[in-house]
């Protein structure tokens, strides 16, 4: 059950953020913020206390709050950021973090590592190795968990940017795959719903308590999820998809 969630206000910047996709084209920052202030009451909906931090000009990519920390219910982890331009992101996340969890830990060099790549199964974490996180930083991660009582393993990753841009567990032994992870063995063990091709975007979902947020648009994948007994609420994220950033990406949840 989640409690909490932090997220950050889009920057202006935002329309300088890094993207794999220019092809479609720059978000529009008023429409940003009007999603923004939508997926932050779609939280509120699920019953969860939303603290909301100031936009930071200074990083283009800094609502993409996810990738700055780990959040388990035992400790969280302070990540270092493998995008050079994203690195610093962590500093004002420190203080935030601190006000809500007893123990921090932070990745050191030469490790890098950013949340989108780390998905919780239970006491179970899968962490993907990206052009993003590196074997050290998964390692400095999975030695903190065993540390506290968890399990973690790796996932090489081949095309995806983040293991959670083809991943999403929606708890009750359901996972949502797509791209490389539809066959992969490592996940055989879950009822999986698979995500079609030309809707691999909406592979990026959130179980928020009894609630699955879908990102608008890709109604065969939010049709699935239904049909496997889950509410489902739909939330416009397009904007934030001109930079490769999706649902999960927007927030941190504990
Ligand atoms: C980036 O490339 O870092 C941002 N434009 C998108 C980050 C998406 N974050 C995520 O999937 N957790």
């Amino acid at each position: 059950m989640f409690k909490h969630a932090i997220v950050r206000r889009p920057a202006a910047s935002l329309v300088r953020g890094i993207t794999s996709r220019p092809e479609l084209g720059k978000p529009d920052y008023s429409r940003a913020l009007r999603q923004h202030d939508a997926y932050i009451a779609a939280l509120e909906s699920c019953g969860l206390s939303v603290e909301v931090l100031d936009a930071d000009e200074r990083f283009p990519d800094s609502c993409f709050v996810e990738d700055v920390a780990v959040c388990t219910g035992r400790f969280a982890m302070i990540t270092r950021p493998g995008a050079d331009s994203r690195r610093d992101e962590t500093v004002s996340i420190l203080p935030v973090l601190a006000r809500h969890f007893n123990e921090l830990v932070s990745v050191s060099e030469p490790g890098t590592l950013e949340g989108g790549d780390v998905m919780m199964v239970g006491d179970r974490f899968f962490v993907g190795l990206s052009d993003r996180t590196n074997a050290e930083g998964a390692g400095q991660l999975i030695s903190a968990l065993e540390r506290h009582g968890y399990e973690g393993m790796t996932v090489p990753l081949s095309s995806v940017l983040h293991l959670k841009t083809g991943l999403a567990y929606l708890e009750d032994g359901i996972l949502l795959v797509a791209g490389e992870f539809v066959q992969d063995p490592l996940f055989r063990e879950f009822t999986r719903i698979e995500v079609r091709p030309e809707e691999d975007y909406a592979a990026n979902c959130i179980r928020v308590n009894e609630r699955v947020l879908v990102p608008a648009g890709f109604p065969a994948t939010s049709g699935r999820i239904r049909d496997a007994g889950l509410n489902v609420l739909e939330v416009d994220t397009g904007e934030f998809r001109k930079l490769d950033g999706g649902l999960s990406c927007l927030s941190l949840r504990f």
